[in-house]
């Protein structure tokens, strides 16, 4: 019923696996038509999977040097859209390493979803996925991003702790044909019993970048415009260190989407489609139905959801995952499953270990989705002879590895607080429903002008999610700060979701109670449904952090540079 990669679900061992149009229910836009089929053949698991490539710096300034500070990309004239303003107002411990520069340019490209379909594409640095970025704990960085594309764009830096002017905000533009520096200073924020000292339980390991201008997120994303910034720390260079978690060539970040071509390669996008878009060809790392060599060894997969409307409920035809992280973070200890569910912008940071693994593993999805209203039951059945649709194919070789990384369930990881109720000071409640054929929050559609919420600077808060129903699904993610997850549905959440989180994902009529402080950095950030299309169509809402309750909200205005 998934198109194209359904043709070879039944048997996954591959063998020609015709084009979409040979299987039934290639999904429905939102009047119910069937979507045109993608047109195209290709035998799957026959190309290896792409890693983009690791993004270097330009350059490395020492800021104090007065010859290289004078080279400093926002000196007056080089840059439209200026730097964030903490960049001069930063506190002397933000930065233990030189500030590294990088240029990036938006633009189009040409890539091959399919082999030998030459698909035109929007990439950072003109590619699909986009480059990978490192970042260290306490390293800032300037990213000058340029638009050589006719659009305008926002880059939004996924799961990070960032000045308001370099969040993506989604009319803090990129204009085509200029350029704006993000100025991402890599900090976490600092513990809360006023000791001044950084919270490490919060630094992050698995971010992703991606487009988040207003209106333009959905097609943006689905055009090429994502890709994996991966963040490290001390107490995570350890655990790699120590050989706990795997490193190297056995650390990969892999982003899962679907994609719809038409008959000339290009990507079928209709922008009037407001339920969340679906494709018919399953795409890893932008290749459709990869294969990747292991050794017989643990290797660490960074799963991303990065797709626009389709979730993911991931099975390995052998084997189980230890998930490791949920979202940007890692957990506190180390937990086996044996399946791992994904909503669109969701992580999940998993060990697979291959040591005594047959030759050929499937990683399959057994998620039934067949609109952008989401996920309707599975197509596996528990004896896994019917496995769902394989996303890629491990083909293990080679001797069993020695002194392979130890981790195993139950290994400590990154330590957690939970924020104790005694913090919250305020309570909001947020509906996330349908109206007027569109989406809105507390009846109301995003105003880039107004701010829906204006906590203060240092204090907690309980935030109720609750899904205004009719059978959508809504992954909800909230900018700027992680959020605990205490109650889904009254209940305790599955374990993986107990801890730091950036997406909760609400069912139908579901209802999450996070809890969050707010830290550092004063607004305006928002938080809004990750179905792109519902995104796009105006689920979305400001929160305005500001240091003094009693102050009047700034016009959102005046943060324009
Ligand atoms: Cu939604």
């Amino acid at each position: 019923m998934l198109g194209l990669a359904g043709a070879a679900s039944a048997r996954p061992q591959g063998g020609n696996c015709r084009g979409s149009g040979t299987t039934p229910g290639g999904g429905f836009d939102g009047n119910g038509a069937s979507l045109p089929s993608s047109p195209f053949t290709y035998v799957p698991f026959t190309r290896e999977m792409p890693k983009p490539p690791v993004k270097a710096p330009c350059a490395i300034i020492d800021p104090t040097n007065p010859t290289q500070s004078n080279n400093l990309p926002w000196q007056p004239g080089n840059c439209h859209h200026g730097v964030a303003p903490e960049y001069f107002n930063q506190p002397s411990d933000w930065q233990a390493g030189p500030l590294k520069l990088y240029e990036m340019d938006q633009k189009d490209g040409v890539h091959e979803i399919i082999p030998g379909v030459q698909t035109p594409i929007r990439g950072y640095d003109g590619i699909y996925p986009g480059p990978t970025f490192r970042s260290r704990m306490c390293e800032p960085m300037v990213l000058r991003v340029k638009n050589s594309l006719n659009t305008q764009t926002s880059v939004h830096l996924h799961g990070a702790h960032n000045p308001a002017h370099c969040d993506g905000y989604p009319n803090f533009y990129v204009s085509p044909g200029q350029q704006r520096d993000y100025y991402y200073p890599n900090i976490c924020p600092r513990k809360p019993d006023g000791s001044g000292q950084w919270d490490t339980t919060e630094s992050p390991s698995t971010m992703w970048y991606h487009d988040h201008g207003m209106d333009l997120t959905a097609e943006n994303v689905v055009m090429g415009m994502a890709g994996f910034h991966i963040f490290t720390d001390a107490l995570e260079e350890q655990l790699v260190a120590d050989n706990v978690l795997p490193g190297g060539d056995q650390d990969l970040p892999i982003v899962l989407q679907d994609r719809r071509l038409r008959s000339d390669g290009t990507i079928f996008f209709d922008a009037l489609d407001h339920n969340g878009y679906l494709g018919d060809i399953m795409v890893v790392n932008g290749a459709a139905q990869p294969f990747l060599r292991v050794q017989r060894r643990k290797y660490r997969f960074r799963f991303l959801d990065g797709a626009n409307a389709r979730f993911f409920l991931l099975r390995l035809t052998w084997g189980n995952f230890t998930q490791i992280g949920n979202d940007s973070w890692l957990l506190p200890q180390a937990i086996e499953t044996n399946e791992l569910l994904l909503s669109p912008a969701k992580r999940t940071d998993v060990i697979v270990d291959f040591t005594n693994a047959p030759n050929e593993v499937y990683l399959v999805n057994i998620l039934k989705q067949d609109s952008g209203r989401g996920p309707g039951g599975t197509t596996a059945n528990p004896q896994r002879l019917n496995p769902g649709v394989p996303m890629m194919k491990f083909i293990v070789e080679g001797p069993v590895v020695g002194n392979d990384a130890t981790v195993v369930p139950g290994t400590p990881l990154r330590p957690h607080h939970s924020i104790a109720p005694s913090e919250i000071t305020t309570t909001r409640e947020f509906l996330f429903h349908r109206s007027n054929g569109a989406w809105m929050i507390n009846g109301k559609f995003f105003d880039e002008f107004r701010a829906d919420a204006t906590p203060t600077v240092g204090s907690a808060e309980r935030w109720i999610l609750k899904n205004g129903g009719g059978g959508w699904w809504h992954p909800v993610h909230i900018h700027l700060e992680s959020h605990q997850i205490v109650k889904l549905n009254g209940q305790t959440p599955a374990p993986s979701l107990r801890y730091k989180s950036d997406v909760a994902i609400l069912g139908p009529n579901d209802t999450a109670e996070v809890h969050m402080r707010f830290r550092t950095f004063t607004g305006p950030f928002v938080f809004h449904c990750h179905n792109l299309e519902h995104e796009d169509m105006r689920m979305m809402f400001v929160f305005d952090p500001r240091t003094n309750p009693t102050q009047a909200p700034q016009p959102i205005q005046s943060y324009y540079p």
